[in-house]
């Protein structure tokens, strides 16, 4: 039988989702403008079936912030600070060594590393710092450094881009996050955050990475001053890379949170519209494997309907969150296994436990093992 779509400019989209026909920049800008969510859930949700089935998926990780010292001032962004700010944090190496080693109960597969631009900090540094970790944490996937870090990292070092990238892959990491990426549009971007990189830049680093070898996720900051045709852009965009070199593996939109940055008069986004954004990333990206609803961004609670949206991923244990914790979110900074796996099941979803490349991962007592 087929579902009732309430919303008429949605049908000729159904029609090219039932035959999986390509989506058009059009067809995405007419799906942010439709109110028909349970439509849009409904197309999500049969494309995600079709693609991963039942499983959702999540992971054990931690997050490292090394330093929130940033030479920018996104007006996006809570987590930043000025050098001679007294509440700015720069930990030294042993202190990213040691905190790698804490604050949770079972082995992690995957640290998600990233930090401010520090004006002082050298790439020299960073390598040091990445394989030091690889040296004593050798079985953990190392998932370090935005897109905006690299290029800001290889101006200041006077290399190119791809030296950069190529520096750190030697030094151990494995893959990157899909971070910096906020939104593309110029005229967005110049009130957000105009001291990064422009979208095209942010594009062409992480084809470099993924001509390098080196996996990456994407993302989508969306929620601030954004209109359905520059997320329709974004997300064309983020395809159209994808088509070049299938480099990335994981998209995660992000709402954009508010408080105590130089935009909190704007008001947050709802679960209405977390859930559309949701729909429509797995809608329009056709060649991404896997959408993320960050349960950090969006609350464990929607994340969980999520799952019959179009997400197949809800991220993982994180343990020490800052970013979005600055900017006033009041979600948990961690989550424990079973949270994740109740979560997960009671969507009447299968939870199975990933490592970074999406390898099953299972565990006897503390340790764990990869099932290639
Ligand atoms: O790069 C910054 C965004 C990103 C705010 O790759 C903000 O698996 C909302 O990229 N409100 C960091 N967002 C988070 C991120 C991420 C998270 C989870 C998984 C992965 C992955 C990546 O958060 C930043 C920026 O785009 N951000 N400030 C804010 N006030």
């Amino acid at each position: 039988m087929r579902p009732l779509i309430e919303d008429s400019r949605l049908k000729p989209i159904f029609n090219k989702v039932e035959c999986g026909e390509r989506l058009s920049f059009e067809d995405c800008v007419v799906m942010y403008h439709s109110p028909d969510i349970l439509s849009l859930g409904y197309m999500a949700n049969l494309v995600r079936e079709r693609m991963h089935g039942n499983v959702t998926y999540f992971n054990v990780n931690r997050h490292i912030n090394p330093t929130d010292v940033c030479v920018a001032s996104c007006r996006l962004c809570a987590f930043g600070k000025k050098a001679k700010d007294p509440h700015s944090y720069t930990m030294s190496l042993e202190q990213v060594w040691e905190i790698a080693g804490k604050g949770y109960a079972e082995t992690v597969t995957e640290f998600h590393i990233v930090g401010g631009l520090h004006p002082e900090l050298t790439l020299d540094w960073y390598c040091e710092m990445i394989a030091g970790l690889k040296q004593r944490y050798p079985d953990v996937h190392l998932k370090a450094f935005t897109m905006v870090e690299v290029a800001y990292l290889a101006k200041r070092s006077r290399i190119s881009i791809r030296e950069t990238l190529e520096r750190l892959k030697d030094a151990g990491i494995d893959s990157m996050p899909g971070g910096g990426a906020e939104i593309f549009s110029e005229r967005v971007r110049r009130i957000i955050c105009d001291h990064k990189i422009d979208g095209d830049e942010w594009i062409e680093t992480a084809r470099t990475a993924h001509e390098i070898g080196l996996k990456s996720n994407c993302t989508m900051l969306y929620g601030h001053l954004d209109t359905a045709e520059d997320r329709a852009d974004h997300l064309v965009r983020l395809r159209a890379l994808q088509d070049d070199t299938s480099g990335f593996v994981t998209f995660i939109p992000l709402a954009f949170h508010p408080d105590h940055t130089a935009l909190s008069h704007l008001p947050k986004t709802t679960g209405f519209d977390d859930l559309k954004q949701i729909a429509i990333s797995r809608l329009v990206l056709d060649n991404i494997a896997h959408i993320k609803a960050y349960w950090i961004m969006m609350t464990p609670s929607v994340a969980q309907v999520a799952q019959r949206f179009g997400a197949n991923d809800i991220d993982g244990t994180v343990v020490e969150e800052k970013i979005y914790h600055d900017a006033g979110a009041t979600t948990t900074q961690h989550l424990r296994r079973q949270d994740l796996l109740r979560l997960i099941r009671e969507a009447g979803r299968e939870p199975v436990e990933r490592d970074t490349a999406y390898r099953p991962v299972t565990r006897t007592e503390s340790t764990f093992t990869v099932l290639v």
